[in-house]
């Protein structure tokens, strides 16, 4: 029986179910006793570092979680969970944490995008039993904005290189804490947890040593998931977001088993977009929850899913916030929200009042989630002009002239779709959305959707060069060329591809072996 310490934020469903993927029960601790009684206790903390703690220290979890940790008993600490053994963090200078490794939790102050979202790899500086059956040279999901700092080296277990080398994990006696996601690692990060799990069979030091490790490139599937007329959940993929083919929504498969065959072919994280989750309200979306819910049991890569999160007031009158629709998502496994219209509107409010009110989805979230767990999906649309002058948006020097010769554009946000324009251009949403703290923009383009065209470039390079936080390419991919095309000719830290996969014309293996000797990525193998 394995012990998981949920404090009520963030995804503990993944980790629930990566370790029932291994033939174990799981116990939610409910009080204190169910600390103190443990034999093995599992800590994924999620979120924002003072809300962590001052909810340890609401439901009085600190002391018999220190008890425990101080008894001989195992313990496993995952990301905020990690954190949490520390003294203090700069994300909640005034809160203490347990202070049972002697050091404090920094934020990256690097020249690179923050947070480190991806696939990194992992130094090894000590031989554990944790690494065993592993090679060395796998990646692991990290995504985070603070890494921990101790000058303490007996206990750092592995380092990991991101602008800066930051020990990714830590081992001291019966405490074992991980700064990425064993979770959400595929088959490597399962084998921490098996290992974890099952006592003995002695500690093997693993073949590779890598002298630095290199975040890779993600390759991410998307599925636009809605009912088609006879009320089935299908993956769907439209032209310029036309999903409609002869009167019909097309359907390409069922979600569930799409993204399970995605997961198995490589992909890196998979995208569920309920793309008419604008008209209704999620929470009622029973079978869009339970395509989460069932993705997730077997799904071991990062989930994001979008469509609706907004407040919202339902038929009776009664109010729910952005915070409730996502917390509901959360629990039914996604790690990350993306949030589309709903971000439009709102940052068209701060540039009207120039103030942050604090009650936006994106603050909300971002509060209690932290940054990361925060998706803008942009669904930008090109506008030509002749010149920028008299233009209030950002506007752009192109290459791809327009039908008149125009050699100037800007990108149009959108909403509820694609159908409604708005005032506001993509690169100044993706700033706004930035400041008020989203963790990572997904970036569409209506013109390139089901194009096969290849990406758009230029608007990639306009919104990646105009904020820090990482950026999805999406839109227009057709072949292997144009994933190695967007890497190298944009910083994106990420390609999001759907109609190829879905129609079976490219496969995630094949962009990956394209990519193998060009550009850092996941190596299959890991999987
Ligand atoms: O506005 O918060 O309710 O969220 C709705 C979400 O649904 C948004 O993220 C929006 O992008 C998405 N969406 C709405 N309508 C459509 C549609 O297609 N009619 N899909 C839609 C957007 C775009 C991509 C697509 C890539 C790659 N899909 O995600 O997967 O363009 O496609 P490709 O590789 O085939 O070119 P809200």
């Amino acid at each position: 029986m394995i012990t998981l310490l949920d404090y009520g934020a963030g995804n503990v469903r993944s980790v629930i179910n990566a370790i029932e993927s291994l033939g174990q029960k799981v116990k939610v601790v409910s009080d204190v006793d169910d600390i103190l009684s443990a034999e093995r206790l599992v800590f994924p903390g999620v979120g924002n570092f003072g809300s962590m703690m001052r909810i340890l220290n609401d439901k009085n979890y600190v002391d018999p979680l220190k008890d425990y940790l101080l008894s001989d008993r195992p313990f496993l600490g995952i990301c905020l969970g990690l954190h949490a053994l520390f003294e203090k963090s700069d994300e909640a200078p005034d809160t203490k944490g347990l202070g049972l490794i002697s050091g404090y939790v920094k934020k990256f102050n690097i020249d690179r995008s923050v947070p480190h979202i991806g696939w990194n790899g992992i130094n090894i500086k000590k031989v554990s039993r944790i690494f065993n059956g592993l090679r060395g040279d796998e990646k692991f999901y990290f995504v985070h904005s603070f890494h921990v700092e101790t000058e303490d080296d007996s206990v750092v277990l592995t380092t990991t290189d991101y602008g800066l080398e930051f020990v990714s994990s830590i081992q001291k006696a019966n405490i074992t804490a991980t700064q990425f996601h064993p979770e959400k690692s595929g088959d490597a990060g399962i084998k921490i947890l098996k290992n974890f799990i099952e006592p003995g069979n002695g500690e093997k030091a693993p073949a590779y040593v890598l002298k630095k490790t290199r975040l890779a490139k993600r390759i991410v599937a998307c599925l636009d998931v809605r009912s088609n007329d006879q009320g089935d959940l299908v993956v769907t993929k439209g032209d310029q977001y036309d999903v409609r083919e002869n009167g019909d929504v097309r359907n390409l498969g069922k979600p569930v088993e799409l993204a399970r065959r995605y997961y198995k072919e490589g992909a890196d994280e998979i995208v569920f977009l309920n793309i008419t989750g604008f008209r209704n309200f999620p929470l009622e979306d029973i079978p869009m929850m339970d395509v989460l819910k069932q993705t997730s049991k077997n799904v071991f890569v990062p989930l994001t899913i979008g469509g609706g999160i907004r407040n919202y007031t339902d038929k009776s009158g009664r109010e729910y916030t952005t915070l409730e629709v996502a917390t509901e998502y959360f629990r039914s496994g996604a790690d990350k929200i993306s949030i589309g219209s709903d971000a439009v509107l709102i940052a068209e409010e701060y540039l009207r009042t120039g103030e942050k009110t604090g009650n936006s989805s994106i603050e909300q979230i971002s509060k209690v989630y932290g940054a990361q767990a925060v998706v803008i999906s942009i669904d930008p649309r090109r506008v030509y002009v002749t010149s920028p002058d008299k233009i209030k948006h950002q506007v752009i020097k192109t290459e791809k002239k327009g039908p008149l010769g125009e050699e100037y554009c800007w990108y149009q946000c959108t909403i509820k779709g694609g159908r409604e324009g708005r005032d506001l251009d993509a690169i100044t949403l993706a700033q706004v959305c930035e400041k008020l703290g989203a963790g990572e923009i997904l970036l569409n383009c209506i013109d390139k959707d089901g194009t096969d065209s290849g990406y758009d470039i230029e608007l990639i390079n306009a919104v990646k060069n105009a904020v820090t936080i990482p950026v999805i390419a999406s839109s227009g991919a057709g072949c292997v060329e144009h994933f190695y095309e967007v890497f190298t000719e944009t910083e994106a830290e990420s390609a999001l591809a759907a109609g190829i996969f879905h129609r079976k014309e490219v496969s995630i293996p094949e962009v990956k072996n394209y990519l193998s000797d060009k550009v850092e990525t996941r190596l299959l193998k890991n999987n």
